[in-house]
């Protein structure tokens, strides 16, 4: 895969040479170049933003100079270019994974108040444009959103990362959260591991560990219990579901007063 980021801060990048990102670039996995947007200015004082039109705070980036660092990187395919901003989609696990089938991505990281909204319409006539957010919160610049979408996107790749069987049971991969991991000393200042767990019954375990998917899946993110496809849900899980105060309603996981049927268990 190959990626370029164009930013005014090319140093915020530089984590991308590091752990497993950066290994993956040395092994020839990832063909990652950062662009300095400043470098594709022809005024003397290399100037990046102007003042918005119709009046408000702060600046607006410049149309040329980013017209300019697109123009040098396109290729003879669509490549994705994605804009991170707080007003774009969010991005999800599925779009890592689709992303990740791409050949050639590119990030625009805007700063100040943004990007001269027009680059995004004549951009599109060769790129597939993507305005992505990661959450409803507000960063100072697409950098830190781009070095998260880029590692999400890149650990997808075969052979960054060295097992591809841990790509399989993480949170998200199948629309709930990962269940509690623990590790030696069994017995740690008074708190111990749960017991199903040293007992090497690896259907006990299985089961122990959907449970705490899918309460803590109730308890932290509700919003993804009702996303969820119910096809996917065996008997045990409606049990466990019903305690934590969830039932199958018109085949979505819908809130309902707890059931009194199923002892309520201590939560993750
Ligand atoms: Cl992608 N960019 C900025 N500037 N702020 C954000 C964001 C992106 N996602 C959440 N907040």
């Amino acid at each position: 895969m190959r990626i370029d980021v164009v930013s005014i801060f090319p140093e915020y990048l530089a984590a991308l040479d590091l752990s497993l990102i950066g290994k993956a670039r040395q092994d020839g996995l990832l063909e990652l170049t950062v662009h300095n947007l400043r470098d594709f200015t022809t005024d003397r004082h290399r100037t990046v933003d102007d003042t918005p039109y119709g009046g408000g705070a702060g600046m607006v980036m410049k149309p040329e100079p980013w017209a300019q660092a697109l123009e040098s990187m396109q290729t003879g395919r669509r490549p994705v270019l994605i804009v991170p901003s707080p007003a774009g989609a969010v991005f999800t696990q599925a779009m890592a994974h689709e992303l990740a089938q791409e050949e050639h991505l590119v990030f625009a990281c805007g700063r100040y108040e943004g990007i001269d909204e027009r680059v995004l319409e004549w951009a599109a006539e060769s790129f597939d444009v993507r305005p992505l957010s990661l959450g409803d919160y507000v960063l100072n610049g697409g950098e830190v959103a781009v070095l998260a979408m880029v590692e999400a996107v890149a650990r997808l790749l075969p052979g960054v990362v060295g097992n591809p069987e841990s790509l399989v049971e993480e949170s998200h991969s199948d629309g709930l959260l990962e269940y509690p991991v623990y590790t030696k000393p069994s017995s740690w200042r008074n708190l111990d591991i749960p017991d199903v767990l040293l007992s090497g019954n690896h259907a006990r375990i299985a089961r122990y560990r959907r449970d705490e998917q899918l309460r803590r899946t109730a308890t932290r993110r509700p919003d993804l219990l009702e996303k969820l496809d119910v096809q996917t849900l065996t008997a045990a899980d409606h049990a466990v579901l019903a305690a934590q105060g969830y039932a199958i309603v018109d085949g979505k996981v819908a809130p309902v007063a707890p059931s009194s049927s199923v002892s309520p268990s201590s939560d993750a």
